[in-house]
């Protein structure tokens, strides 16, 4: 799987190398600032990332902290007691990549043994609706279409009518990305958004936003404009295997908020990887540094032989604990649970020296004991 996602990554990479040719067990922290630029972090990011490192030299701990804090947000959770068929609704600009997506879940689905239906709501082209076509031909699978022009919710209705009918686990829902105007686009998304709730309570139970990573950062403000129309539930950017702008991800997720699902890495079905932060993370970072082991051991020692362990790699380890332990961060994180964020909230008890996990309400739920690390 590191495999796959390095192959995803693998422009990223090249952009990175050409920085910083040689692994390290630290980084400068200008170099740094070269590399998520490079990569597409947007600048003001960029700036959050670098502000509170105190030291010139970077660690691998030290920005694997601070990378995976921008990606607090980015877990999906699915949605809870969800009854068949479940409607996932594709949305996004043309060329985005939602037909080539929407194959991509298809495929993954039949993996799994679960049915699908596709439903050819873009019907603002003639050529959407032949390629989605062509897709459920490849895979078998079967497609609800009407003709070029034709209301799309009458359709994106007709297909979950179908799976109701057959009891199939999934309908999937391909859009048009554009039409004539933008308010346009927003009243028939808000419209499908409607047809679908009324056809099967609930649906669409996933609204996904696909993304075109090739377009890194600067897809944000589409994004946004996307998430006004109708609430977005989780994201999935495409062609990450075409663009050295790998780092933009960490911009969407920060500036978006919203659950990062998949990523595109390739053109075929089996192209779509489930984000998972942790693996993305390490994968970037096993680019620039050497691997943790070697690190965490190198600096050990050299810790140890210094007797005194600063304030700041105390802090790193706290932030690696805090990892092990299912928690994502150091000052400040949101949990999802149960469809509402939860803040927590992490602080240094200055009686006891012991930093804790706070609930909203100031409850205790954790705490750690900075000498014992
Ligand atoms: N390399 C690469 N290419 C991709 C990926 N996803 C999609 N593509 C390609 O991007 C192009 C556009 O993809 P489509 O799936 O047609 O995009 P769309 O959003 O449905 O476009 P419209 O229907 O025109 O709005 C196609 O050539 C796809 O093969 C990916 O993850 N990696
Ligand atoms: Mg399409």
């Amino acid at each position: 799987m590191f495999g796959f996602i390095n192959k995803g990554l693998g422009k990223t990479a090249e952009a990175i190398k050409h920085i910083a040719p040689k692994k390290q067990l630290k980084i400068s922290k200008d170099a740094l600032e070269d590399i998520l630029l490079e990569t597409d972090v947007e600048y003001a990011l960029v700036e959050i990332i670098l502000r509170e490192i105190y030291t010139d030299d970077v660690s691998r701990e030290q920005l694997e902290s601070k990378l995976l804090t921008t990606l607090a947000y980015s877990d999906y959770i699915e949605p809870e007691g969800v009854l068949a068929p479940c409607v996932d609704l594709i949305i996004g600009v043309n060329g985005a990549g939602k037909t080539t997506t929407i194959a991509k879940l298809a495929a993954r689905y039949k993996n799994q043994g679960e049915r699908v239906i596709l439903g050819a709501s873009d019907t603002f082209r003639a050529a959407a609706i032949e390629q989605l076509d062509q897709w459920a031909q490849r895979l078998n699978v079967p497609i609800i279409s009407s003709r070029q022009g034709h209301d799309p919710s009458a359709v994106a209705f007709d297909a979950i009518e179908s799976a109701k009918a057959k009891g199939v686990e999934h309908v999937i829902i391909d859009t048009a990305g554009r039409l004539h105007t933008q308010t346009n686009l927003a009243n028939e998304l808000k419209k499908i958004v409607r047809i679908c709730d009324k056809a099967h309570s609930g649906a669409p139970h996933r609204k996904i936003l696909v993304l075109d990573g090739t377009q890194g950062s600067s897809a944000i403000a589409q994004a946004k404009a996307f998430h006004e129309m109708i609430d977005i539930d989780a994201i999935i950017i495409t062609k990450l295997d075409g663009t050295a702008r790998g780092g933009s991800l960490f911009s969407i997720a920060y500036e978006l908020k919203i659950p990062i699902l998949y990523i595109g890495v390739g053109e075929q079905p089996e192209h779509l990887l489930v984000f998972d932060k942790y693996e993305f993370v390490s994968s970037l970072l096993d680019i620039i540094y050497f691997d943790d082991d070697i690190s965490t051991t190198t600096s050990q020692l050299s810790e140890d032989d210094a007797e005194v362990v600063s304030f700041e790699e105390k802090m790193n380890r706290l932030n690696k604990r805090i990892h092990e332990d299912g928690f994502d961060l150091l000052s400040k994180h949101f949990v999802r649970e149960q469809n509402t964020w939860n803040e927590y909230r992490f602080a240094r008890n200055e009686t006891t020296g012991e930093y804790e996990i706070l609930e909203r309400e100031g409850k205790v739920l954790r705490s750690y004991n900075i000498d014992e690390l």
